[in-house]
């Protein structure tokens, strides 16, 4: 049973994260995930490409209470980021961007506003406690402690999704040794729909909730340095960074509401494919600026978008 102070303390920590703008929060247990022989099966059966880094810290990955001595609970938020796609601007070849990534860098937004929670927290909580806050990067499985706080279901996509907002929001966390109370995990209501395992170009899923990473679009033009396997050079259509097909036909999605947390922009959305093939490295650091297009680099923007325009030259 929590005790008073647990309570209380979590009434603050929710209240604290609306306040500050969070669309979701939820509070797990900082105790090994439900699925921690999947992502050693995962790994073995190479379905991470080359994200070597996934490989690293397996022990942390599926246990939060190794991040910090002493972790009891893991604060995690959500942090909408859907948006009304604009037009291309004019008929110029230009290709598309994935919606996570047409304003300013996620990573560096969602942590800054963890950060003021945890000062917030400092503040209003009397009791001394360590906090560490993690957006991507931090080698934890985000999904399965946003499952565990409430946050959504993993669909079969693979992605969290809620019944009020789909699934388009970033996920953070602050893991603490601060004694919270845990929320229960939300009905999963995928039910009998395969929408998105059948929208998938490049059949990135092996079966319901399995991913196959080096099959997929956002693996392909994100994360993978050496050239793409010829085979999927058509079904990557005009994705020249992420892909969103699998969100795009989920019908949770219907219900996302746009937010301005992220403005959109200028060639975000559409960048002109002349753009992405004539740019040096210093050039495509200067234009990509504060944006999580830089995880790709100069070389790997030019290679995505010779693809594309030979795709979009062949399309009737
Ligand atoms: C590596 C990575 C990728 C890789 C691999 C994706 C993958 N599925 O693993 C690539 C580059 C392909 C990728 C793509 C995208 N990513 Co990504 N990615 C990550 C990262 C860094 C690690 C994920 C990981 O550990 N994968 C390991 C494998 C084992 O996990 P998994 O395949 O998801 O498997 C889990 C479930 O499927 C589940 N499971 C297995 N069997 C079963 C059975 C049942 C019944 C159930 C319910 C579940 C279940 O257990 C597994 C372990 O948790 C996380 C951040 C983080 N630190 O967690 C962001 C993260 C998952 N990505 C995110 C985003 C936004 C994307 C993209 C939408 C970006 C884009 N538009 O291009 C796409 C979406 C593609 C998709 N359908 O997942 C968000 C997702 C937010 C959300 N609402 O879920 C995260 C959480 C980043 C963040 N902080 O917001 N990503
Ligand atoms: S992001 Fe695109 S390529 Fe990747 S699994 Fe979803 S639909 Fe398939
Ligand atoms: S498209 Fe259907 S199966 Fe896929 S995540 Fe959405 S509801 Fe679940």
């Amino acid at each position: 049973m929590p005790n008073m102070s647990e309570v209380d303390n979590t009434r603050v920590v929710k209240h604290l994260a609306t306040e500050l703008g969070f669309d979701r929060v939820g509070i797990a247990a900082a105790k090994p995930v439900r699925r921690v022989r999947y992502l050693e099966g995962w790994l073995d059966a190479d379905r991470c490409g080359s994200m070597d880094y996934l490989r690293r810290n397996a022990q942390i990955r599926t246990d939060p209470a190794n991040l910090i001595e002493d972790a009891r609970s893991v604060i995690v938020v959500a942090v909408n980021y859907y948006q009304t796609q604009p037009p291309p601007p004019d008929d110029k070849p230009r290709g598309r961007v994935a919606m996570y990534a047409w304003g300013d860098d996620y990573h560096d937004v969602v942590k800054a506003r963890l950060r003021k929670l945890a000062d917030a927290m400092h503040e209003r909580i009397p009791e001394s406690f360590t906090t560490r806050c993690c957006v991507d990067t931090v080698p934890i499985l985000e999904r399965e402690l946003a499952e565990s706080a409430g946050i959504g279901w993993i669909g079969k996509n693979t992605l969290v999704l809620n019944e009020q907002g789909g699934s388009y929001f970033f996920l953070g966390e602050i893991v603490t040794t601060l004694a919270l109370v845990a929320d229960e995990p939300v009905t999963a209501h995928c039910g009998t729909c395969t929408a998105c395992l059948d929208a998938c170009p490049t059949g990135a899923f092996p079966s319901p909730y399995q991913m196959d990473a080096s099959k997929c679009i956002s693996y392909l033009t994100i994360e993978h340095r050496t050239p793409i396997d010829e085979k999927f050079h058509d079904q990557m259509r005009d994705w020249v960074f992420g892909c969103d097909i699998c969100q795009e036909v989920c019908p949770f999605n219907k219900f996302a509401t746009p937010t301005d947390a992220f403005p959109i922009r200028p060639e975000r959305p559409h960048p002109l494919l002349d753009d992405l093939e004539s740019r040096g490295d210093e050039e495509h650091r200067a234009a990509l600026k504060g944006s999580a297009m830089v995880r790709a680099n100069a070389e790997m923007l030019r290679r995505n978008a010779t693809i594309v325009r030979r795709n979009i030259n062949r399309s009737p």
